[in-house]
C-alpha cells in the first residue's frame, strides 16, 4: 500500500518521460528478426520491455542492455534456438500476441505464458487470423487463453479485413506475414497505431500503406539498423492532465512521440479547452517529436467517440479523471475495448474515480462524466494495472487528503521513474 500525500502542489518544471512503449517492444523484436546489428536508443527500461529482451534472449539472441541503450545481434530467425524454457510475457498483451505472429512462421516449437492478468486477455484475436495462415497453435479454450503452444511451420499470406481496430492484432499479421508466401494484406476501418508498418520500411522492407490498407511481400528481408525511441506519449498524458488540473502550474514535456495514430488525447485537449502549446520537432526515424507546454486550464466536457478511439485508448483513464474537472458533460463511446486490456478498464475507472466523489456512470462502451466535482482522498486499488495507478496518483495531485494506493509497484510496467518525476515537478 502506496500513501500519496500530495496536499494540492503548483507543478512547474521540464521533464522527458521514458521511452515510447510500442516501440521499444517493436525495436527488440525487428532487431532479432533482422540479420546484422540493430542498436536502440532511448529504450523503455519498463517492465513489459524487459520481458520481450527475455523472451528473445531465451530465443538465443544475443541482446546488450546499457542505460536505456539496447544492441541486438542476430543472424535472422533462421538462427534461433529452439528455447528449453517457458517464455514468460509477464503482463505485456503487446510481447505475447506479437510473439504469436512472430513465432508461427519460424521452424520451432515454442510454449508461452503470462501473469495472471495476461491468462485472461483474449487471444483468438490474433490466434484465428494466424491459424488461417496456416499457424499451429494450442491453448486453453481453443487457444483463447494462455498458456500457448506454438509450433512454428510455413505460413500463407491472408487478405485479412480487421473485426476490431487493434495494431497487437494488425502487428501479429504483419511479422507472421514477413515468413509468409505471397501478399499479406490488412484492412482496417479504423487506423490503429502503425509502429509496425513504420519500422518494417525503416528495417529495409517495401510495405504500401493507402487509406487503411497495409500490403507486403512475404520473404522480404530485414537488416538491422538504429532506432531511436521518441518519449511515450501514453506516459506523457499523465503529465498532461496533471499540468491541466493542477493549481498554478504550468508543465513541459520534452521530446513527446507524437505519431498522428498516437496523439488523440492533443485533440481531446484542445476541444475541451486546455492552455497548451506544441512545438513539433521532426521526426526521428520516422517518428515525429514535440515538446508540448501545459498549464492550469478550465476545461469543458466534450463527447470521444468513433475513429479517435484507437489513437488515445491507453489514455482514457486518465481523460476520464481529466473530465471530472471539466465544466458540464464529457461523453466516452466505442470503447468497449477497454474491457480487455489489464483489467476491465471501464469498471476499474468508473469504481476508483467514484470513490473519490466523481460523477461518473459506466456505458455499454464507456462512460458519462458530469463536472466539475472536487475530489477528496480514499483507497484506491490499481488492480495491477500501471494505467489504473497512475491515474490515481494524479488525482491525488488535487484531493486534500491522500489517496492510499494498493500495488502501485505495478506502474513500473511502463513508467518506473513516474513517482520521482512527480516529485520533481512539485512546488510549494
Ligand atoms: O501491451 P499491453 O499490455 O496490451 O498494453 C496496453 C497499455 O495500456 O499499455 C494495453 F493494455 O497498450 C496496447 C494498446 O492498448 C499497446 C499496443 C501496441 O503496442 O500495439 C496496442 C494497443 O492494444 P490493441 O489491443 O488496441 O492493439
Amino acid at each position: 500500500m502506496k500513501v500519496i500525500d500530495y496536499n494540492r502542489p503548483s507543478l512547474r518544471g521540464a521533464i522527458q518521460v521514458p521511452g515510447d512503449k510500442s516501440i521499444s517492444h517493436r525495436s527488440v523484436m525487428f532487431g532479432a528478426i533482422a540479420e546484422g546489428t540493430t542498436t536502440v536508443e532511448g529504450f523503455l527500461l519498463g517492465e513489459d520491455c524487459l520481458s520481450t529482451i527475455d523472451c528473445f534472449r531465451k530465443l538465443g539472441v544475443q541482446i546488450d542492455v546499457d542505460g536505456t541503450n539496447v544492441k541486438i545481434e542476430s543472424a535472422g530467425i533462421d538462427a534461433w534456438e529452439e528455447p528449453k524454457e517457458v517464455l514468460y510475457t509477464g503482463n505485456s498483451g503487446t510481447t505475447t500476441r506479437l510473439m504469436l505472429g512472430i513465432l508461427s512462421g519460424t521452424n520451432l516449437h515454442t510454449i508461452m505464458t503470462g501473469d495472471a492478468s495476461i491468462g485472461k486477455r483474449p487471444m483468438r484475436r490474433v490466434v484465428d487470423p494466424l491459424r488461417q495462415m496456416g499457424a499451429q497453435i494450442a491453448g486453453r479454450a481453443g487457444g483463447q487463453y494462455t498458456p500457448l503452444a506454438i509450433q512454428g511451420t510455413e505460413l500463407q499470406a491472408i487478405d485479412y479485413t480487421m473485426p476490431v481496430a487493434s495494431a497487437q492484432v494488425k502487428s501479429a499479421i504483419l511479422l507472421a506475414g514477413l515468413r509468409a508466401k505471397g501478399t499479406t494484406i490488412v484492412r482496417e476501418s479504423e487506423v490503429s497505431r502503425d509502429h509496425t508498418e513504420r519500422m518494417l520500411r525503416q528495417f529495409g522492407a517495401k510495405v504500401d500503406v493507402t487509406e487503411g490498407v497495409v500490403s507486403f511481400e512475404g520473404g522480404q528481408k530485414l537488416v538491422g539498423t538504429h532506432v531511436k525511441v521518441p518519449g511515450d506519449i501514453s506516459s506523457a498524458a499523465f503529465f498532461l492532465v496533471a499540468g491541466a488540473i493542477a493549481k498554478d502550474s504550468e508543465v513541459v514535456i520534452e521530446n513527446v512521440g507524437v505519431n498522428e495514430t498516437r496523439d488523440g488525447i492533443i485533440d481531446v485537449l484542445t476541444a475541451m479547452g486546455a492552455n497548451m502549446s506544441m512545438m513539433v520537432e521532426g521526426e526521428t526515424v520516422a517518428e515525429p517529436t514535440a515538446t508540448i507546454t501545459i498549464r492550469t486550464s478550465h476545461l469543458h466536457g466534450t463527447t470521444i467517440e468513433g475513429a479517435i478511439i484507437p489513437r488515445l485508448i491507453d489514455e482514457i483513464p486518465i481523460l476520464a479523471l481529466l473530465a471530472t474537472q471539466a465544466n458540464g458533460q464529457t461523453i466516452i463511446k466505442d470503447a468497449e475495448e477497454l474491457k480487455v486490456k489489464e483489467t476491465d478498464r471501464i469498471t476499474a475507472v468508473v469504481t476508483e474515480l467514484k470513490k473519490l466523489g466523481a460523477d461518473i456512470e459506466a456505458t455499454d462502451d464507456g462512460m458519462i462524466i458530469n463536472g466539475p466535482t472536487p475530489l477528496q482522498g480514499g483507497s484506491l486499488k490499481s488492480y495491477g494495472d500501471h494505467r489504473i495507478g497512475m491515474m490515481a496518483a494524479v488525482a491525488a495531485l488535487i484531493t486534500d487528503e491522500p489517496i492510499q494506493l494498493d500495488d502501485a509497484e505495478c506502474i513500473a510496467v511502463s513508467y518506473p521513474t513516474f513517482f520521482e518525476h512527480v516529485h520533481s515537478l512539485i512546488v510549494r
